[in-house]
Formats: C-alpha cells, sequence, structure tokens
C-alpha cells in the first residue's frame, strides 16, 4: 500500500493565491538569482542519509509556544539522525526581524536552514545567499517566496485550513451575521495566504449570510492580540465569530472573552494549541478549533533538511524521502510537502492531546 501522502491538485485559485502570497514573485521575476527557485542536481533516492549535519532553526520569533513545540520536533529528528541542532531568533516577528540571524548563520555554515519566514520576500536576498554558499533552506510553518529555498513543509495544505477555518466560523455564527478575523503580523505569509482562501470561501453563495467587518492583527504579540480583541468587540458589538489563525490570537481573544461580558455572545475559533486552549473549552468559551501538531512540522523539516544535503531529494515535484516515524512524503508542486491534515479540537477530544 502506498503510503505517499496524496497531495490536493491545485486549483487555479490556489494557484493564484500561492503567487499572491509570495508578493507577486514569480520565477520570471527572479530568473537569474540563483536557481530561479528550481532544484539544481538529480536526486538519488538511494543515496545514505549523512551524519553530522547541521541544522539551525529560525523560527518567527523565540517566545511562542507554538514555535517551541515546532523546534522540539527538529530536535528530536535531529537526535535520530545522528546531526547538530541549532535554535536562534528574534523575539518579535517583524518582517526583518531575522535577516541578520540568516547572515550570522551563513558565516557560521551550517548544513542546513530551517525558517519559518516573517516575511516572504525580507529574507529572500540572505536565504539566496545562504545557498549560493552551499546551505540549503528548508522553509517550515510561513513560506519564503520559493525562489530562495529548497522546500517548504506546509502544516496542511492552505487550501484546507482556509476552508476549515471558514467551515468551524460558519457553523458557530449559524451561517449568518458579523465576523472578524485576528491575525498576527500584516506580512506573515502563512496567515496571508489562508486568509485570501477564507476570502474566497466567503464570497461563495452559501456564506452570503457572513459579513466579514474587519481583519486585525495582533501582531502575535499576546497583549496586543488581547487589546485588538477586546478592540473589535467595542467597535462591532454584534460581532457572532472572531476567527484567529494563530495560536497567539485566539489564546489571547479567549481570554479576553473568557472574562468579559461578551461570553455568550461571541464565539471564538481558529487555530490554537489544545495545552493553551483547554481552559477555554472547559469553561465554554471555545466550542471548536483546529490544528496539527507543530512538532511534526519541526520533525519533517529536519528530514527533508538532511535528505536534501545526502542528495537523496533536490527539492523537485516528484521526489521522495523518508521521514522517519512520519513515514513516507513526495514533494509537491514549488517544492511545497504537506504535512497532513489538520485535527478538529473540541470538548470531546481536547483531554487526548498533550500540546
Ligand atoms: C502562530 C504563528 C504560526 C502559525 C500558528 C498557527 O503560532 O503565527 O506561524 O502557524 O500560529
Amino acid at each position: 500500500m502506498s503510503r505517499y501522502r496524496v497531495l490536493r491538485v491545485l486549483t487555479a485559485a490556489t494557484l493564484a493565491l500561492t503567487l499572491a502570497a509570495c508578493g507577486g514573485t514569480t520565477k520570471d521575476d527572479t530568473s537569474g538569482e540563483q536557481g530561479g527557485g528550481q532544484a539544481t542536481g538529480v536526486a538519488d533516492p538511494d543515496a545514505e542519509l549523512k551524519e553530522g549535519v547541521t541544522m539551525a532553526y529560525l523560527p518567527k520569533q523565540l517566545n511562542n509556544p507554538y514555535s517551541d513545540i515546532e523546534v522540539s520536533g527538529g530536535e528530536e529528528a535531529l537526535g535520530e539522525l545522528k546531526g547538530e541542532y541549532k535554535l536562534v531568533g528574534p523575539n518579535d516577528a517583524s518582517a526583518s526581524s531575522q535577516v541578520s540571524y540568516i547572515n550570522t548563520l551563513i558565516q557560521q555554515q551550517h548544513d542546513v536552514i530551517g525558517i519559518a519566514a516573517n516575511d516572504p520576500n525580507a529574507v529572500c536576498p540572505s536565504l539566496n545567499q545562504a545557498r549560493d554558499s552551499g546551505i540549503k533552506v528548508v522553509a517550515f510553518d510561513s513560506d519564503a517566496a520559493k525562489e530562495c529555498r529548497d522546500v517548504f513543509i506546509n502544516q496542511a495544505s492552505t487550501q484546507g485550513i482556509g476552508e476549515k477555518l471558514v467551515e468551524m466560523t460558519s457553523k458557530l455564527a449559524g451561517g449568518s451575521g458579523e465576523i472578524a478575523i485576528l491575525s498576527a503580523t500584516p506580512n506573515a505569509t502563512n496567515q496571508n495566504a489562508w486568509i485570501e482562501v477564507m476570502k474566497t470561501e466567503l464570497a461563495k453563495p452559501e456564506n452570503k449570510g457572513l459579513k466579514l467587518v474587519k481583519i486585525a492583527y495582533g501582531n502575535d504579540e499576546d497583549q496586543k492580540s488581547f487589546q485588538e480583541a477586546q478592540g473589535l468587540l467595542q467597535s462591532y458589538p454584534n460581532l457572532k465569530v472572531i476567527v484567529s489563525p494563530t495560536t497567539v490570537g485566539i489564546a489571547a481573544a479567549a481570554r479576553y472573552v473568557s472574562s468579559s461580558n461578551y461570553k455568550g455572545q461571541v464565539a471564538i475559533t481558529g487555530l490554537g494549541t489544545p495545552n493553551q486552549m483547554r481552559e477555554y473549552i472547559k469553561n465554554g468559551t471555545v466550542t471548536e478549533f483546529a490544528l496539527w501538531n507543530p512538532a511534526d512540522i519541526g520533525y519533517l523539516a529536519a528530514y527533508a533538511g538532511v535528505a536534501l544535503v545526502s542528495g537523496q531529494i533536490t527539492g523537485k515535484e516528484g521526489e521522495t524521502f523518508t521521514a522517519g516515524k512520519l513515514g513516507d512524503y513526495e514533494i509537491g508542486a514549488d517544492g511545497e510537502i504537506v504535512l497532513g491534515p489538520p485535527t478538529v479540537f473540541d470538548s470531546g477530544n481536547i483531554d487526548d492531546f498533550d500540546f
């Protein structure tokens, strides 16, 4: 039985979204740059995995419980692979906050940089310098423009996440009423890609009763997200749902609502970690939300990184590799590797998860 993950065929809409998410950068824009986004060399699926590979993780920011879980999976995988794990990163998720870290990692000549990009384009020149010096670049969680990384580990298909967010929102709103999005930073590749899918979904006839009144940005800072949630409810007292596609935002919004008069009036959903959201499921503030296991993203990124360094894969569509306990993966269009479908958490299953 084939264990390869089934990759969604990109629809025209998804393709447009992918291009939009890359800030309008296409392969043609950057032809002449290193690799032009194309994988180079020929993959040898039988190549032995190298030991001693050094991989540095550069998440969006360090003080985010979600990132901590992600990189813990990377550390585990590099242990299994007899490689070396390193973690560096900024304290804020602003667009250019990662550039100086990439430059230092180039000087230190790590074999692989794993990055969750705070902006698809701001990190590009440095990432391409890294690639020019022989470093493999694995984007995970939040993509860099595809011209400046070898592969992207996507937590679930962008289309699937956007659809799930609207599906949960519509259910909680009873199909009609005002809704608002509380996102991370305005430049985040992943949130922006999901929001584009959400807008397309909201434009469909079956969602015509839902009115998106505002997209607010909490910048993946707890306090700012809390204040943005408060502001949304002050400005839109009839709001039925706040949907937050970030673990920082959903936890802060749930905390605000659970201790306010809006509890029971406004529903909160989005993407959260079970451990951060358990209390709000138990106290009735939140009915359901979704996520994947962030540790698996970091784990898969390490196996992809070592497979790249070893020549098992180059990043081309159709190449395959094995990622330890997660099994076999196939690289999809534009070097994307999809972890798997998201899980929906509610009062019935939340206690089965501990992350
Ligand atoms: C936050 C970050 C991260 C995102 C999750 C869902 O922790 O913005 O990039 O993937 O939420």
